[in-house]
């Protein structure tokens, strides 16, 4: 009779998840001990990078990823990670160690009271199984309801004297022999119409969203702006959180303005706006106007039933949306009468400057960019001018935090390049930025994942500054950051870092850390204040 404790790992390696991310106390020994050969543990040093690393793993391997806590204080810890993960729709299996049954009524310390509150708002199901037996079972139903659109975490919490009993063999065989798939395909006569709708069109326009690329949209979507010679735009910057269109296509226009009133006056000459795996729309700030112009109408496609009942305005067609593109790019003909979108022109050189802007940083990371190069980005103040710059054109290139929340970069970038171990990853950080994940250096060193990590380092929270001028706010504590060199910190953790200061030097700096394939590199560059959008 296998215990519950092998009756789990027996159901995680059916389902492929030998990779656990997590941060031990002394509720989850039990379930850690007699670790099995073919299992990892990545160990991270404060839980909010422990779901961060996961986050990044799961996106970019699009597998269920299980991360394993510890009991209240860890998972109160954790708390903003998993919000972001579920803004980024990460398939997680979050499970968390819990008091022993016999004394989670008394409150003894250790007990996670109300355990399944805790995440509740930010995660698609959450759960204490009332019987050890059910444990497995449980987990389980985690990993499916984690998988299925839109993805997104699920929690379990386990009393840890579950472990050691034995595991209910019928219940565990059902629950391994199981399979639940499915991707919702879209009515076939709404995408009809759709298609016809886009064919009568005077002037219709794409805006791709990032569940294009996490769905397997992007050939499809490239097929069907060409076909109908569509301008594309990037849903708005906020949660832009992955490409859904390359972004050095000729169709390609730019990243749509995230406030109400500027996205009617972008989008007022198109007769016909197809949104495609994304919100309608990820706002902010507040910029008070009409939602559209008149004589605009607005169709959106995405998979998550959520994301299409709160939409503003528009019609809303809920199916997977690489399945709506390929059908859409099937239905249409050639618009052969329409014009092409006119290409945007390549971004000038940055005048020099000392210390260099953050568009010049880009350029010379731009120059230093490699075949195949991922970015993960938490560098608000730059990163228009690194799309501008990278125009990055393949899939699963980009990936960047849908909730704005911090402490995503360095932990997304280490679990990223866990899970795509042949492409170079690079993570650019304010050095503000830096400060909530930053425990993630350590694990990148100890687990000698190779992340290029670039710090921006401006001596201020620039975006805020940018943010109080916009809300008329003068006076503001908080917001300068003098004296903090992440190059020195890294450097304590055990990584090579290098400090810069001009263009030619960031360029061969990063050249170098991204060559280095034995482990990470941290590269950090002084730049001047301002907002960074060319
Ligand atoms: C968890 C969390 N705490 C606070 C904030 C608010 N916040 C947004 S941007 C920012 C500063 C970022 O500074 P830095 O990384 O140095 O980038 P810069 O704006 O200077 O480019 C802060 C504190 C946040 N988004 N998330």
């Amino acid at each position: 009779m296998p215990t519950i404790r092998e009756a789990t790992f027996e159901l995680l390696r059916a389902n492929g998840m030998t990779t656990i991310f997590g941060n031990p106390g002394s509720t989850e020994l039990p379930m850690l001990a007699e670790f099995p050969e073919d299992f990892s543990y990545v160990l991270g040093l404060q839980e909010l990078v422990v779901v961060g690393m996961a986050d990044g793993y799961a996106q970019a391997s699009g597998r269920p990823t299980h991360v394993n806590l510890h009991t209240a204080p860890g998972l109160g810890n954790a708390v903003g990670g998993i919000l972001n993960a579920q803004a980024n729709k990460s398939p997680l299996v979050i499970t968390a160690g819990q008091q022993v049954r016999a004394q989670i009524m008394m409150e003894a310390i250790l007990t996670n009271r109300d355990a399944t509150l805790v995440a509740q708002p930010y995660v698609k199901w959450s759960h204490e199984p009332p019987r050890a037996q059910d444990v497995p079972g449980a987990i389980a139903r985690a990993i499916h309801h984690a998988s299925l659109a839109p993805k997104g975490p699920a929690f379990v919490s386990i009393p840890m004297d579950d472990w050691n009993l034995d595991a209910d063999q019928d219940l565990l065989g059902a629950a391994i022999a199981r399979s639940v798939a499915g991707r919702p395909a879209p009515d076939s006569a709404a995408l009809e119409q759709l298609a016809q709708r886009l064919r009568e069109a005077r002037n219709p326009v794409l805006i791709a969203g990032p569940e294009i690329d996490a769905s397997g949209g992007w050939d499809a979507a490239v097929a069907l702006a060409e076909k109908q010679r569509l301008p594309v735009w990037a849903s708005p910057a906020p949660a832009g959180s992955r490409l859904g269109f390359p972004e050095g296509h000729p169709h390609f226009v730019g990243i749509l303005p995230p406030a109400i009133a500027a996205v009617s006056e972008t989008l007022k000459e198109h007769d016909l706006a197809l949104v495609v795996g994304s919100s309608v729309f990820p706002y902010y700030p507040y910029i008070p106007g009409p939602l559209l112009a008149h004589g605009t109408s607005l169709v959106q496609v995405t998979s998550d039933a959520g994301e299409a009942a709160r939409a503003p305005m528009g019609e809303a067609i809920v199916g997977d949306v690489a399945f709506a593109l390929r059908r859409l790019a099937e239905l249409v003909p050639e618009a052969v009468a329409r014009q092409p979108p006119v290409p945007r022109p390549q971004p000038g050189e940055p005048p020099h400057a000392d210390p260099i802007s953050g568009s010049e940083a880009m350029a010379a990371l731009a120059d230093a960019w490699p075949q195949d190069g991922i970015a993960v980005v938490e560098a608000p103040s730059s990163t228009a001018a690194l799309r501008n710059r990278l125009r990055l054109s393949t899939p699963g290139s980009y990936y960047l935090c849908a909730s704005g929340g911090l402490g995503f970069g360095i932990s997304a970038a280490v679990g990223v390049q866990l899970a795509q171990r042949s492409r170079p990853v690079v993570c650019v950080l304010g050095e503000g930025s830096a400060q909530y994940g930053i425990t993630a250096l350590w694990t990148a060193v100890a687990y000698r994942v190779p992340v290029t990590f670039l710090v921006l380092r401006n001596e201020e929270y620039m975006i805020l500054k940018w943010f109080a001028a916009f809300e008329q706010v003068s006076g503001t504590p908080g917001l300068e950051l003098p004296g903090l060199d992440v190059a020195a910190v890294a450097a304590a953790y055990g990584m090579p870092a290098r400090d810069v200061t001009d263009r030619e030097a960031l360029t061969e700096a990063l050249g170098e850390a991204i060559a280095a394939t034995d482990g990470p590199r941290l590269v950090q560059v002084r730049v001047a204040s301002g907002m960074w959008m060319e």
